[in-house]
Order: structure tokens, then sequence, then C-alpha cells
């Protein structure tokens, strides 16, 4: 066990999903009062995102965390304009929001490219400033990765998650008959004939309470903000945690799944979500289903199954509810369809609801307006 939790310790510690960096926009170049020449803005610190890097990869290059930008030229005689600071660019994987030590939001990379500054370069002395620089901006920003993903696994340990990323892509997560067997979030792609790809985040397993930082789904719950659906698996015949914990059915596990998405923030309950009935192969599997069904869809009547603080004030309506063995691969293909018939019929609901948006705008914009009616205040004003 000592080794177990070793071993965990030394795989999670090589997973950074956050880092708080020190920046330093360059200082203004000095202005020169006899010629009214102006100094260099100091170069700005920016973030640019790059393919292929993790925020570890940013902390073992730059263990200090310090990011400073150069420094503006002094104006001379030669160069009156004296040359802005070289800007200072750390390069960082997409998915990264930017916080400042408030917590507000100065911007996101979403894609490959996108930028967002982190310091501005002091201004370069000139004669509004009596010719003295002004010192570049100094703070510390947080660097927040959420993972990017089509479909995010929402599920109690042990559910089969990481059997099921393995089995449908391409992804090796690692997969144990104990709870928390993933400590990091991966990434798998589902690849289909077309070329079309579909990805799917591995999430480590949510334990009740997560949304009160216990276990460490709380930690990973930030990575299902940024995903389009939602992937709920239960175990068909249930789960229990420990032996000092209660066991859970698979009606209960999506409940308390649900509530703990809703206590963590309720937004993420607005996604698309689609359920996923794992390990079908067990004995007793098709009567728990069928109880399960039953369940789903009369829900409000099987409220009193759950502890009362625990259940979600809307009960979730699943898109799909697919039952599969991830093990025997039984229901995957179906699966396979349904996960991307969904992103698809999402996407159209976008472009609809886009369009929509664009056409009330268009009919707003050429309404012709009222004719005024009343006191014309142009004329009267005048006589
Ligand atoms: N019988 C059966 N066992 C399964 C199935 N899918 C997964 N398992 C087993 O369930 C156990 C847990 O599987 P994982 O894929 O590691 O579960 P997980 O949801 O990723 O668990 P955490 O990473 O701890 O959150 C393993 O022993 C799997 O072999 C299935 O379809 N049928
Ligand atoms: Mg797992």
């Amino acid at each position: 066990m000592v080794w177990l939790s070793r071993c965990c310790f030394r795989k999670h510690a090589n997973f950074v999903d956050h880092l708080r960096v020190y920046v330093k926009g360059g200082s203004g170049g000095m202005g020169l009062p006899r010629l009214g020449g102006q100094g260099g803005d100091g170069g700005d610190v920016w973030v640019v995102a790059s393919k292929d890097l993790t925020l570890k990869s940013i902390k073992d290059r730059h263990p200090e965390k310090r990011f400073m930008a150069g420094v503006g030229d002094n104006s001379t005689v030669r160069a009156l304009k004296g040359k802005k600071g070289s800007d200072c660019e750390i390069l960082a994987p997409p998915g990264i929001t930017v916080t400042n030590d408030n917590g507000k939001v100065l911007g996101m990379l979403n894609a490959v490219g996108d930028k967002v500054r982190l310091a501005r370069g002091g201004q370069g002395g000139a004669f509004h400033s009596d010719f003295l620089p002004s010192k570049g901006q100094v703070r510390h920003v947080r660097l927040d990765l959420k993972l990017i993903a089509d479909l995010g696994l929402v599920g109690f340990p042990n559910a089969g998650k990481s059997t099921l990323l393995s089995a449908i892509s391409h992804a090796k997560p690692e997969i144990g008959s104990y709870p928390f067997t993933t400590l990091k979030p991966e990434i798998g792609k589902v690849m289909y004939d077309d070329h079309k790809q579909v990805s799917v985040a591995d999430l480590p397993g949510l334990i009740e309470g997560a949304h009160m930082n216990r276990g460490m789904g709380h930690k990973f719950l930030k990575h299902v903000e940024r995903t389009k659906q939602l992937l709920f698996v239960v175990d068909v015949c249930g789960f229990q945690l420990a032996s000092n914990t209660p066991f859970r059915s698979a009606f209960q596990a999506v409940q308390l799944l649900t509530k703990e998405l809703e206590l963590y923030n309720e937004e993420l309950l607005s996604k698309p979500a689609i359920l996923v009935v794992n390990k079908m192969d067990l004995p007793e599997a098709g009567e728990k289903l069928d109880e399960l069904t039953h369940q789903l869809e009369n829900q409000e009547d099987f409220c009193h199954l759950l502890p009362e603080d625990m259940v979600p004030s809307h009960f979730l309506s699943f898109r799909h509810t697919v039952p599969v063995s991830a093990s025997t691969g039984c229901g995957l293909s179906l699966l396979q369809q349904l996960l991307r018939q969904s992103l698809e019929e999402q996407d159209a609901e976008a472009t609809e609801r886009q369009r929509h948006h664009k056409l009330c705008e268009l009919r707003k914009a050429v309404r012709p307006t009222p004719n005024p009616v009343g006191p014309k205040w142009g004329l009267s004003y005048q006589a």
C-alpha cells in the first residue's frame, strides 16, 4: 500500500496543470531632452499557444518561473527614436486561462497562435514625461490549463472510464482494479473511417464530496469546463469506494455525479450529456440495466434513494443511454457512432442559433425607424 501511494504520488507530481509565474515588462529607454529624442518602449511579456508543449516543460526549463522582457534603448544623437525592448514570449499549450492574483481573467489561449499579454513594457522617455522613461509592469500571473476535448469522462473510480477510452481510442491510459488508477487527465482520439476525429478526456474518478475538495476529483473538474459534452460512465452493478462507505447503485451514481457537478459549477450541467452503462458482461447486468432504465425514466419517484442533500436541483436528461462492456467491446461501435452524431447535432444547433441571431440583427438594422410622434425637438427649438 505504501508502495502504491508513493508510486501514485510520483506519477501525479509529473502532471502540472497550473503555474504561477513572475512577469516583468522591460523599462522604457531615456529620452534625449537636448534634441527632443524619444526613448524606446520596454518589451512586453506574452504567453503564446504553441503545439506539443506542456506546463511541465515550462516549469522544467524555467524552474525560477521568472520572465522579463528587454529594456527599450535610450534615445541617442544617432538614433533619436530609441529601439523597443525585445518581447519575452512564454510558449505554452492551448487551453490556458490566464488570471491575476485576484482571480481576474486576463485572457485565454484557445488555439495554437493565440497570445495574451502578461506584462506591458514601460514607455520610453519623451517630451510629455520630461524625457524620463517609465518602468515595465510587474506582477504574478497564474496559467491554468483546462484540457480542450470534445467529451469529458465523468464517473466514480473503477467505473471503467480508462478501459473505455483505451477501447475506443489509441490512448493507453493505466487501468487497475483499485480506485484512483487514473491520476492525471489524458486525451484519447476516437478515429472514424472518414478520418474524422473526436477527442475524449479521461479524468480521475470523482468521489462524493468532490466539490468540497474530497478526493482528487475537484482538482480535475475544471477540465470538464471546456469539453463540449459530458460522458458519464457508471458500473451497471453499482460501486462502493471502501467497506466503510455506502454502496451506490448505478442510478444513485448518476445522481450523485450530477450533484457533484452542480455543486462545483452548475453551468456544467447545461452541456449535452451521454450516459454509458458499463460492465454489461457481468452476471445480472441485464436486470440491473432494466432497473436503471426504469429509474431514469421516473427520476423524481426515486429521489428517496439518495441522501437528502444530494438530490440534484435538476435531473439530467441524457441524449443517449448506451449499455456497453468496455472489456468485451460489446456496444462500443454504437457508442462511437452516437458520440459523433451527438457532437454533430450540437454543432448544427450552434450554427442554427448563430444564423438566427444574425438574422435578428439584420432585421433590426433594416427595420425603418418609426416617424417621430409628438414635438419635433429640433424644430420647436428653432422656433
Ligand atoms: N467486467 C468488466 N470489468 C471492467 C469493464 N471495464 C472496466 N472493467 C474493470 O474495472 C476496473 C476499473 O477500470 P478502470 O478503467 O481503471 O476504471 P476507471 O473508471 O478509469 O477508474 P479510476 O481511474 O480509478 O477512476 C478494472 O479492473 C477493469 O478491468 C467491463 O466492461 N467489464
Ligand atoms: Mg481511470
